[in-house]
């Protein structure tokens, strides 16, 4: 008999999801499809991303006969307009973007508010090492018409859906909208994404911790009293940890996510609020790791908690098991 999963596309899973909603007017569903195309899109540019050199300009996105866009404005124009005219969204804003991307007056305003990093670790881009695009997506607070500033403001709580698609080995799809976490994984040769990873749970202690340990002397001292721990041999605690670093954070959180453990990227003398921006990173990954069981911290609550005051800015983050992030909150606390 053959797994019914294999017929599971992001597209019915995502209609199946709705019709668990008997008041759903299919506008949220509308959203998702029209991003599930933004993901094909980004990905289809991605993987070509070593062929530049080859290829010249003949087979990029360039209808006027410009120089070619950098792989990280290409996916940051491609998601915008895979959003902007489909009815479902009022205002969006990227990580790309110092202000908050209006919809051209000619669309619908609709009621969600869409945030996202179009091409995440794109430091990465040069090496061929996995690259991401978040997204969270709010209801709007604002009553009609454009929407607004305050409308990106939110805090993580208060996040409908979450997720990211992370362009790596294969590429996937996961997301959340508050009822478990499903990733599905694409299958280039029909262009589908495909149900892999059903209600994806972390493990509730794991074995890896990931962070740039080059800050470690601008750490504060519970984040290296922390970090020596979990260096110390001690069986009964699964230590020494391993380290694992891909420096792109959808690529660290995802195997997070799936082999447990913390990925952190504290503040540090140079940078006290960390390098990682909430509305863009922070706030959807910290969604994901808890619906699936996991735990965000900035280091004191979780990440959901915080209200944003400014579009870009940054956070100290700690995500992944459960008892990994309490274990370095309490070093973090001088508790330990
Ligand atoms: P980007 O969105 O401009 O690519 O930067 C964010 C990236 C994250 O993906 C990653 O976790 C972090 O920067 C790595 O920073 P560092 O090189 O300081 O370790
Ligand atoms: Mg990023």
């Amino acid at each position: 008999m053959t797994s019914t999963k294999k017929f599971m596309t992001l597209e019915r899973f995502i209609n199946e999801q709705e019709q668990l909603h008997p008041n759903a007017t299919g506008e949220f569903t509308g959203l998702l499809h029209d991003l599930s195309l933004a993901a094909k899109l980004v990905w289809r540019e991605v993987s070509k991303a070593g062929l530049v050199n080859i290829l010249g300009t003949t087979h990029r996105l360039n209808v006027s006969g410009d120089v070619v866009k950098k792989l990280d404005e290409f996916a940051d124009e491609t998601v915008y307009r895979a959003m902007d005219h489909g009815g479902h969204v009022c205002v969006m804003a990227s990580e790309e973007n110092e202000d908050i991307l209006h919809i051209p007056d000619h669309y619908k305003a609709g009621k969600y508010v869409f945030l996202f990093d179009p091409l995440d670790g794109s430091s990465n881009i040069d090496a061929n090492i996995t690259l991401g695009t978040i997204f969270a997506i709010y209801e709007r607070v604002s009553k009609e018409g454009k929407g607004t500033l305050e409308d990106c403001l939110q805090p993580g709580y208060k996040q409908l859906a979450a997720g990211y698609i992370i362009y790596g080995t294969s590429t996937m799809f996961v997301y959340t909208t508050g009822r478990g976490v499903h990733g599905f994984t694409l299958d280039p040769s029909v262009g589908e994404f495909l149900l892999s990873h059903e209600n994806i749970r972390v493990p509730k202690k794991g074995k890896i911790y990931s962070m740039n340990e080059g800050n470690y002397r601008n750490w504060d001292d519970g984040m290296k009293y922390f970090v020596d721990y979990l260096k110390e041999t001690d069986k009964t605690t699964n230590r020494p940890y391993s380290l694992r670093y891909i420096g792109t954070m959808v690529g660290d959180a995802h195997r997070t996510l799936l082999y447990g453990g913390i990925f952190a990227y504290p503040g540090d003398k140079n940078n006290p609020e960390g390098k990682l921006r909430l509305c863009y990173e922070c706030n959807p990954m910290a969604f994901i790791i808890e619906q699936a069981g996991g735990r965000s911290s900035n280091g004191k609550h979780s990440i959901l908690q915080v209200q944003p005051t400014a579009l870009h800015q940054h956070t100290p983050v700690f995500l992944g098991s459960e008892e990994d992030v309490l274990i370095c909150e309490e070093f973090l606390s001088g508790n330990r």
